[in-house]
């Protein structure tokens, strides 16, 4: 039996079937993917196992009954409330809780508790973009839809790598241009990523050129005539401060070249069907909502906005990115896109909850409210599907503040995770597959998340969690939901009772699903009013929220340059991880891709710090450190460097890169400057390198241990500055005390040591330790695990009779590697359909084939991975 339901990653929200046993199929009637699923999507099969999961409530680490738990966590939470009022708790949020449990936590902070200290990760992640829209629309609204992409005559990503981070999209913009070659794409971004290689032009911006590139763009509009009067007077205020503001700019301040800047404005200046579609490098930033404003200023003046194929596009990093933006679910929001500071608002609100109170002003953003953690502030903090321990910045400054706080309650699938450990009570969630609700995709789809799967153990829904502690806190009737169809069926009622206010989130014709409709809605795209299909974008003929109907231009200053340290650190995502990896880090094939935690530093740079490739080095922000593999690539900037935000203590001795991430906010949306961080680089110096492959888990530990998931178990990465006195005992804690026998063969003349673990007979662990990186095929070694074969062979790492080593995985979803690429390119495939013809690589989700054609162009950089 096969369930239709969603991807719980990205925003772009592909439709999924799904099957108990783990087949994973693109569903081709969503009309976000067609069938198409990525890598990580189409690995969702090796996620659901119960390997690592909180099965039960926990309080100090011992499990107890639900009763218990939800009684502890409501009465804590209470008398916090009674001793020092309702702004000394706190919930922190996640894009990745879907509507329903976003609702229920939402409406319990802040009707019942009556403070608005709920903030999410949103924050991290969409707080500019929700901030820039509300600026210029009067309200939160993404007018386009993912169609405008395809019908583009011109597609601008700015601070977007969609070829990595919205792959699906991507391919349909691929699609799109293969079908349209005229479509021109350019990619807006300091560094080349895989996303550069489709566009027709990369610009490498300076970082935070962003409010000078687009500045200086609608100064160029207005002196060439771009200008679209009409709209312009009939729907937009504050044109002339705004162009007076770009013409006081320096275009140049971008970082970009007076040739580069004739060009992309006069690609846009004379296309009218344009698309700017931006994300991280645009929110995450001290300047992000004027970025934002910067943007949606050119295409108010053009009126570029709304129609096919034209408009601002903020990608949504979250599957639920948009749903929690609906219920109000940061700290600065009412439900229903409504605000706080408004009183009749607040007063409608609180109405239609009968609610004893409502919360009067904006409760703490999240890098402030981890602040208020560590100021003793917060006498209870509860944490929901997120891990803010790892993803926000000062993450040590975090993690101490988390534990500072005298009642911390964690919601989580998994047993370990960086935040989970700082808590006093896990409780544990049904996970995706095991719930059913509905998330929001970056194009105002709401579609279903289905489950397919039993819940396991103790797991309940998040909001059935937040229900019982809020019925134990007093409030049985206000949140006696019976189902998530219960929970949807309000949360479409409220936008109802709202529509007077004349928003534009209406979902109104929505109220009176019954469970079985709830069951079977199909994906529909907001606004759903109650009389009929609602418009399809927004704002082409104007329409704003702001009260009188017409949209702002903001005047904006490009930011002055911050003084920088020796490099100027930016970080993002990988393709085939998904954040703290407690999902995708279970799947063997995603972790070959990147397997460890690496910093890009262009070749001087290394060359001048003395790093070799692969080598490691050490980053510091002058009190916290990482240490992570050095890849040399003139994908970055002289002067910069790029990390990616994965590795947690979980998974990596030192390789948690917010550790060294001290970022400003945005003195508007709160956002961390997570691009932007000012750290200094040098070369560890290592006495010893080690690879382990065992069958058990591995602990990270010591200086450098970077682990990941296997065919057979795990491996680990290790390095050390000093050599490890005793090799059986760091294989023994490294792997847990084993039980069985440990053969050691030492190489005096080269120094290494090769350690084998022995379990009934077969090869449980390999460990190889060497003052030199150490030079063996991994799979080899990774392959020998679990087997009972000779020792002798593999203790020198290679099984007899084995197969050709395949290279670290290129191809995630057709378990291509490197060298298997390398052998078909020496075979003749010439293209990247050939090399599709021959190994697969490429023929499912695509989302490799940028890295395909860097296999074929010329002499490629040195790398650690594939590009
Ligand atoms: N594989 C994968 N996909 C994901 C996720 C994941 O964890 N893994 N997470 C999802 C989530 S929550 C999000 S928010 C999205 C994020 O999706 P993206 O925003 O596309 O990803 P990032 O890698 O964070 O950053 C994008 C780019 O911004 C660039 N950048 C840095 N500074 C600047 C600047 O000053 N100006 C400009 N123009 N660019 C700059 C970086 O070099 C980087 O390439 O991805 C979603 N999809
Ligand atoms: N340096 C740097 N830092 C960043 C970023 C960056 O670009 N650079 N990006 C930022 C952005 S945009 C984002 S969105 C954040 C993401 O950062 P986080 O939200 O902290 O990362 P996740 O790993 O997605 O955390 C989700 C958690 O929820 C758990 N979980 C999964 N399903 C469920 C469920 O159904 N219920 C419950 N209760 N728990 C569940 C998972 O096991 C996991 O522990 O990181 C931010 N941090
Ligand atoms: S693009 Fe990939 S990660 Fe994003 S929703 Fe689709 S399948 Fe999931
Ligand atoms: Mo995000």
């Amino acid at each position: 039996m096969s369930t239709c339901t969603t991807c719980p990653y990205c925003g772009v929200g592909c439709g999924v079937i799904a099957s108990p046993d783990g087949t994973i199929k693109g569903d081709a009637q969503h009309p976000a993917n067609f069938g198409r699923l990525c890598s990580k999507g189409s690995a969702l099969g090796e996620t659901i196992d119960l390997e690592g999961r909180l099965l039960a409530p926990t309080v100090g680490g011992i499990e107890v009954g639900w009763d218990e738990a939800t009684a502890l966590v409501a009465r804590k939470f209470s008398e916090a409330i009674r001793d020092y009022g309702p702004e000394s708790v706190a919930f922190y949020g996640s894009g990745q809780l879907l509507t329903e449990d976003y609702y229920v936590a939402n409406k319990l902070m802040k009707g019942f508790i009556g403070a608005a200290n709920i903030d999410t990760n949103s924050r991290l992640c969409m707080a500019s973009s929700v901030a820039g829209h509300k600026r210029a629309f009067g309200t939160d609204t993404v007018p386009g839809t993912y169609e405008d992409l395809e019908e583009a005559d011109l597609i601008v990503l700015v601070g977007s790598n969609l070829a990595w981070c919205h792959p699906v999209l991507h391919q349909r913009i691929a699609a799109a241009k293969e079908a349209r070659p005229e479509m021109r794409i350019v990619n807006i971004d300091p560094r080349r990523t895989a996303t550069s290689q489709l566009a027709d032009l990369h610009l490498s911006i300076a970082p935070d050129g962003d409010v000078a590139l687009f500045n200086g763009l609608l100064a160029h509009l207005a002196t060439t005539g771009r200008v679209n009067r009409a709209y312009v007077d009939a729907h937009v205020n504050g044109f002339e401060p705004a162009l007076a503001a770009a013409y006081a700019t320096e275009a140049a301040e971008s970082g970009l070249s007076a040739d580069e800047l004739a060009i992309f404005y006069s690609m846009w200046a004379g296309t009218e069907k344009v698309v700017t579609v931006y994300s991280q490098g645009v929110n995450q930033s001290s300047s992000g909502t004027d970025k934002v404003n910067a943007i949606v200023n050119c295409h108010l003046a053009t009126g570029r906005i709304g129609r096919a194929g034209m408009g601002p596009f903020s990608v949504t990093g979250q599957p639920n990115a948009m749903g929690g933006r609906e219920v109000g679910g940061l700290a600065n929001m009412l439900a229903s896109h409504l605000d706080i500071e408004n009183a009749d608002h607040r007063a409608a609100v609180q109405a239609f909850w009968n609610s004893p109170t409502i919360c009067e002003a904006p409760g703490l953003k999240a890098v402030d409210l981890f602040k208020a953690c560590a100021e003793g502030k917060i006498k209870a903090l509860w944490v929901m599907s997120t891990n803010p321990a790892v993803s926000l910045p000062d993450a040590q400054g975090v993690a101490d503040a988390i534990a500072n706080v005298p009642f911390t309650v964690v919601s989580d699938i998994m047993v370990r995770t960086d935040t989970g450990d700082l808590a006093d009570v896990l409780l544990p969630a049904a996970g995706w597959g095991e719930k059913s609700g509905t998330v929001t995709n970056s194009e105002r789809r709401i579609s279903r998340q289905r489950a397919f799967l039993p819940v396991p153990g103790q797991a309940r829904p998040d909001w059935k969690i937040i229900s019982d502690v809020a019925a134990v806190m007093g409030w049985a009737d206000a949140f006696d939901y019976t189902s998530p169809a219960d929970v949807f069926r309000e949360h479409a009622a409220l936008s109802a009772a709202m529509r007077p206010f004349k928003r534009d989130f209406d979902i109104s014709g929505l109220a009176t699903l019954s469970d079985a409709e709830y069951d079977a809605m199909a994906p529909v795209q907001w606004p759903v009013p109650a009389e009929g299909k609602g418009q399809t974008r927004f704002f082409a003929d104007g329409g704003f929220y702001h009260p009188d109907g017409k949209a702002r231009m903001l005047p904006l200053s490009a930011p002055t340059a911050l003084p920088s340290g020796q490099f100027h650190l930016n970080t993002g995502r990988n393709r085939d991880q998904w954040h703290t990896m407690t999902r995708t880090g279970k799947a063997p094939r995603l972790g070959t891709h990147l397997a460890e935690p690496y910093v890009e530093i262009h070749p001087n740079d290394a060359a001048e710090l003395g790093l070799g490739t692969a080598e490691l080095c050490v980053l510091s922000d002058g009190q916290n450190s990482a240490i992570l593999r050095s890849l040399p690539t003139d994908r970055v900037a002289r002067g910069a460097l790029f990390a990616p935000m994965h590795w947690t203590r979980q998974r990596a001795a030192n390789g948690t890169v917010n550790a060294v991430v001290q970022a400003g906010t945005d003195p508007v949306s709160g956002q961390p400057a997570l691009k932007f961080g000012r750290v200094t680089a040098s070369r560890f110096e290592a006495r010893w390198y080690g690879f382990l492959a065992s069958a058990q888990a591995v602990t990270p530990l010591g200086d450098y241990c970077a682990i990941a998931r296997t065919d057979t178990g795990w491996q680990a990465e290790l390095a050390g500055a000093s050599a490890p006195a005793d090799a059986e005992a760091l294989l023994a804690r490294l792997v847990g005390t084993p039980t069985g026998s440990i053969s050691i063969a030492s190489d005096a003349a080269t120094g290494t040591q090769r350690l084998a673990h022995h379990l009934d007979g077969r090869l449980s662990a390999l460990l190889f330790l060497s003052p030199e990186p150490v030079q063996l095929s991994r799979s080899h070694a990774i392959a020998a695990i679990g087997q009972d074969s000779p020792a002798g062979a593999a203790l020198a790492g290679r099984a007899a009779g084995a197969q050709a080593d395949p290279g670290p995985t290129v191809c995630a979803c057709m378990s291509v590697g490197l060298n298997d690429l390398k052998r078909a390119i020496a075979d003749g495939a010439a293209t990247v359909e050939a090399l599709g013809d021959c190994t697969g690589a490429g023929t499912n989700c695509g989302a490799c084939k940028p890295e395909l054609q860097g296999l074929l162009l010329p002499a490629p950089t040195p790398a650690v991975a594939a590009e």
